[in-house]
Parts: C-alpha cells; structure tokens; sequence
C-alpha cells in the first residue's frame, strides 16, 4: 500500500511504463498522484491520458498547464500550434469521454492523512492552504459548467500579475489559474513573474516556495512545471517533481509514505 506521486509525463508513455515497472506498481494495492501536464509536447499523449483515466480512483490528478490548453483546443478557443502534440486526443474516437474526464479534476489536492498537498506549478505567498483550495474549486467550478469555454477564452494572458480579492468574472479565474499552474518567480507581495523559465531569478523576486512569509509554508507541497529545477527545490516541505522527461532527461516519482525518489530516464 504505497502511494506514488509523479511528475510532468507530457505524454511520454514509455517513460511511465518504465517507471511503473521500477516501482512495482500494484493498482489493487497503490495509488498513483499525478502533478498535472500529463499530455502536450511528448509523442503519446492519447495513451497516457487513457492510461491514467482508466485508473480511476487509484490515479489522483490535478491540472496543469497543458491539460487547460488541450481542453482550450477541445473547445476551439485556441489554435494548435507547431509544438503541441495533443492532435491525437482530438480526433480519438473516445475524445469526449476523455476531456469529460479531464474537465473534472481539481487542481489542488489535499490529502489530511498523508499530510501533502498537490498542485501543478505552486501557490501565491498570501494564500493560506484553505484559501488555496477555495480559489481552486471556484475554477473547477467554472471548468465543469456550461461557461467552460467562455472560462477557457479568457484563461489565457499575463495580466494582472497580482492575487486581489476585490477581482471578478473571468479575469478573478484567469489570476488564480495562472498562480496554481504557471507560477514559478514571484516577489514578497506577490506579483508574478510568468516569463522567466530558467533559474535566473529577476531582482527582488523569490523562487515561489522560497518567498518570505508564504502561509503555505509548513505544508509538504508536492508540485511540478518547473523543469530547470531538477527535482531540487531547497525547501524542507516543498517537492519538486518534475525533472524534464519530456526534454530528453528523467521521469520522476515519489513514494509520499518515505519520501523516496525513483527516476527513470527518457
Ligand atoms: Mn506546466
């Protein structure tokens, strides 16, 4: 009875058969965690998706980045571009179900018991822990409804690069998703830095799970998107689990009861 979270898959389907095998995954028995982006910019994002959806309550996933833009294409209120590879999943002949599926996972999770928390990219520095779950499901609220493409049209964007309660409609959804499934640099206030992707932090801001005063501070946070960190976050409770697989480097897990990594490489 083991329970396995996992980073970034993006559709390297052998990569997590591999990694599967190494942990000598039992579905009667284990449970997988899935740190969100499980399809885009990898060569078998329709495998991976069916895999991890007909898991069922053994895979627990949250939404990342690209699991939001397949779900933007699905709907036709973003284009493809040269770098997706989520064609697949587009003309499958179990298309809807998938994105059914996928338009009802969070994207935070909380287990009480194990004591973690999962998201795809991190939380802003002001929100507590049961803020953070509020915010999230007023997006998952949005995802599920009949507005979900109106949600998705507006998702994306940059502006504005600060969390304010007094924000509403789309842009108030458009702000939370971009702290829980983009964020990586923000400063002390809070303010975003959604360009950066390497580890040249810009002056006066923090790696998100290093900044001053964050309430989410003694939560164990599991999170991927931030693939120049390789697995390395400096924090004793923040987990960094994506390791770039999908760039040609290693797919990671780890075991939540032992705090064990397990790699394989892509
Ligand atoms: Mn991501």
């Amino acid at each position: 009875m083991s329970t396995y979270a996992i980073g970034d898959v993006q559709g390297c389907f052998k990569p997590l058969m591999h990694l599967l095998e190494k942990l000598n995954f039992n579905p009667k028995q284990d449970t997988l965690w899935f740190v969100g982006d499980l399809v885009n910019r990898g060569p078998d994002s329709l495998n991976t998706l069916r895999f991890i959806k007909d898991l069922k309550n053994k895979a627990i996933c949250v939404l990342g980045n690209h699991d939001l833009h397949l779900l933007a294409l699905h709907f036709g209120v973003s284009n493809l571009t040269s770098e997706d590879t989520v064609g697949d999943i587009l003309s499958a002949p179990d298309r809807e179900e998938l994105i059914n599926w996928l338009q009802q996972q969070p994207l935070v999770h909380y287990d009480p018991i194990l004591n973690y928390t999962m998201v795809h990219a991190g939380f802003a520095p002001m929100w507590s822990l049961e803020q953070a779950l509020t915010l999230a499901n007023e997006v998952s609220t949005a995802l599920k409804s009949t507005e979900a493409s109106e949600y998705l049209r507006h998702m994306y964007g940059n502006a504005p690069n600060l969390w304010n309660d007094q924000l509403q409609g789309f842009i108030r959804i458009r702000v939370i998703t971009n702290y829980l499934t983009r964020i990586r640099f923000c400063d002390q206030a809070g303010h975003l830095d959604l360009k950066t992707k390497d580890l040249n932090c810009p002056a006066n801001f923090y790696p998100w799970f290093l900044v001053p005063g964050r309430k989410t501070a003694t939560q164990n946070i599991i999170f991927g998107h931030w693939a120049s960190l390789q697995g390395r976050s400096t924090h004793p409770h923040a987990f960094a689990l994506d390791t770039g697989a999908v760039w040609g480097k290693e797919l990671t897990a780890m075991c939540l009861e032992t705090k064990a990594k397990f790699s394989v490489k892509n």
